[in-house]
């Protein structure tokens, strides 16, 4: 008898329909929980400050409701929540804060599902047993005063539905924008989403994949396995795990493999890398840092990430945290060896291990395709003003013109960056050099290669347009930053001397940014007049930066090679373009910076 009766509460799924969205969910996890917020095992909207809502339970014969906060009042059936505990195949209507929900304990999900119309709302007057509607909302105050009702005694619901809303609680009420019942049954297929799915198209946060840049919404996030049997993806190959759409999950909502392991990660639909969490939640930015090979963006690179964890926390009280540690580990290694190497040696070991790290192989469309690997930071603010920024290197060849640029993503970061770092090198340009000393530095007694670092601005606007399809007319409102790099080399120049410090104290003074670029581009313009042209020709937006990643000249290790002395690291400039662009054109850090400044 005992066991029949569980068989019977087991068969039944608990449905729950959130009335705005015309969405819902299945209850089959012991715990579930509503809110807003990725915490939530069902996220209603992830615009909104994280938040628990309701709780429910799963026990063996119902389903226990319960308001998250002790203070919020649950409305059940329109009337205050007292401890109830649900009773399969009857229809609940659940209110709390500002969101409705039509519940149901049911031994067949599909067929109440299909009942329920959320398009068509009628009005029941209890009284009378009368029922009028279809109203839409905007129809019912007016047809509630015009025949004269009284609209504490009259129920508002969806056509389907048993239980409905009480009038007052209705006129606050935000109602879907027409849902066709097919749409609803539609979402039925997918109810097998992560547990972390956002929301429907047009209302979810998309996130960018920071490997191919597709759009995604979390709920299109394939899994990727955890046990090791399952190595081998199809596309990806032998190596990497196996991404699936996941059908089971654990009681926690964590999606699970064919062999039952929880898996922890997640992989974009369209290149399958692997993508951080939490991405969709907050704004993201692409940095692409460019240049001719050597330039010195891998050292730019390594510096720049140093500097913003420091100065960010420092002076605004930013974290930074890894969006995924994993992937950054290369550049992190590097940039903790950089500061910390015993020998020069050392240092140089960590760059080339981060240079044989920067591109992924995928196969996109079927093709055998190079992707170049992100390295994301989230910078983690007080009162929910986060920035996640996505940082690109890349070997400086893959911008030398006639590189199958166009057709190998390698470089189409560029085409979706927020912000370019243009890496000037004034070793490698022949003005400069016959401005300065080779005794200073090793690298000025090199013969400066003939490759033009015009040229490769050219050919970066040129990849962008094809992009984009844009006409050839016109300037790219992408902001540029032109960093006049290895400044070390040329501190003896005048602009250079003239340059002050945007800090002041914790204060980054914009003005003091601009006041340095009109100076620098004076003095560039007078050495080297069509770099300039060309960079302004490019981008709406150009401001001219000076910088030193070392802040001294490297020296020739046994190898040959040229490393910085990490006992001489003294990096200056580095992190101002992200600065600058972060209190500029992050509406996220410009509030923050506003709040700096009025608290201090
Ligand atoms: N003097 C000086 N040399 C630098 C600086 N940054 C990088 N370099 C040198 O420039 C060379 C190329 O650097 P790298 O980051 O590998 O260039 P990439 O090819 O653009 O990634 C290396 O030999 C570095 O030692 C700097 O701030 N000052
Ligand atoms: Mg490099």
């Amino acid at each position: 008898m005992f066991e029949q009766l569980k068989q019977w509460f087991t068969s039944k799924t608990t449905v729950v329909i959130h009335i705005t969205s015309g969405r819902h969910r299945l209850i089959t996890s012991k715990k579930f929980t509503i809110g807003y917020g990725t915490v939530n095992t069902w996220n209603l909207d992830s615009a909104k400050p994280p938040a628990n809502l309701l709780n429910f339970r799963k026990t063996k014969t119902s389903i226990e409701v319960e308001p998250t906060n002790p203070g919020d009042t649950l409305l059940l059936d329109g009337k205050p929540w007292a401890g109830e505990v649900l009773e399969p195949e009857i229809e609940y209507t659940l209110q709390v804060q500002d969101e409705q929900f039509l519940l149901c304990l049911t031994e067949k999900p599909n067929a109440w599902l299909k009942r329920i119309n959320l398009k068509n709302w009628l009005v029941f007057e209890p009284e009378s047993g009368e029922i009028f509607g279809p109203l839409d909302k905007l129809q019912l105050e007016p047809w509630v005063i015009k025949e004269f009702k009284d609209p504490t005694k009259l129920i508002y619901y969806p056509e389907g539905s048993a239980k409905g809303f009480y009038i007052s609680q209705v006129i606050d009420m935000e109602l879907p924008a027409a849902i066709p019942q097919k749409d609803i049954i539609k979402e039925k297929l997918k109810e097998h989403r992560p547990y972390s799915t956002g929301k429907p198209e047009g209302k979810a946060n998309q996130a960018q994949c920071p490997h191919c840049w597709s759009p995604y919404y979390d709920g299109e996030l394939l899994t990727i396995a955890s046990h090791e049997t399952l190595r081998g993806d199809p596309l990806l190959g032998d190596d990497d795990m196996l991404r699936f759409e996941a059908d089971s999950f654990n009681d926690q909502g964590v999606p699970l493999d064919a062999t039952g392991t929880p898996c922890l990660e997640q992989a974009c639909p369209q290149c399958r890398l692997k993508v951080p969490h939490g991405l969709s939640e907050i704004p993201q930015a692409f940095v692409s840092i460019l240049g001719s090979p050597g330039a010195g963006k891998s050292y730019y690179l390594s510096v720049l990430t140093d500097e913003l964890q420091k100065k960010s926390f420092e002076n605004w009280g930013f974290n930074w945290k890894d969006a995924d540690p994993t992937a950054n580990a290369p550049l992190n290694t590097m940039r903790h060896r950089l500061f910390t190497a015993r020998h020069a040696a050392e240092a140089y070991l960590a760059k080339t291990s981060l240079d044989g790290h920067l591109y992924s192989k995928v196969r996109l469309n079927g093709r055998p395709t190079l992707l170049p690997k992100p390295f994301t930071y989230i910078l983690e603010g007080r009162n929910q003003h986060s920035q996640s920024l996505t940082f690109y290197d890349n070997a400086g060849e893959h911008f030398q013109p006639g590189s199958d640029g166009t057709i190998n993503p390698v470089t189409h970061h560029v085409a979706h960056a927020h912000l370019w770092c243009f890496l000037f090198d004034p070793s490698k340009d022949a003005a400069f050099r016959k401005n300065v000393t080779a005794a200073k530095d090793p690298q000025l007694s090199r013969r400066y290669p003939t490759e033009s670092q015009e040229l490769l601005l050219s050919e970066l606007e040129n990849r962008i347009r094809v992009l984009h399809q844009l006409s050839p007319l016109g300037k790219l409102n992408t902001p540029l930053a032109f960093i006049v790099g290895k400044k070390d080399m040329i501190d003896d120049w005048e602009p250079i001397t003239k340059m002050t410090d945007p800090w002041n104290g914790r204060h980054f003074n914009s003005l003091v940014v601009e006041e340095n670029s009109r100076i620098l581009r004076a003095g560039l313009l007078e050495r080297v007049p069509s770099l300039v042209a060309r960079a302004e020709a490019l981008s709406e937006k150009v401001v001219y930066f000076a910088s030193s990643s070392l802040g001294h000249a490297p020296r020739r290790i046994k190898t040959g090679e040229l490393s910085p002395v990490p006992k001489k690291m003294n990096p200056s400039g580095v992190e101002v373009p992200v600065f600058w662009w972060l209190s500029s054109w992050s509406t996220v850090f410009n509030n923050e910076k506003r709040e700096v400044w009025q608290n201090s």
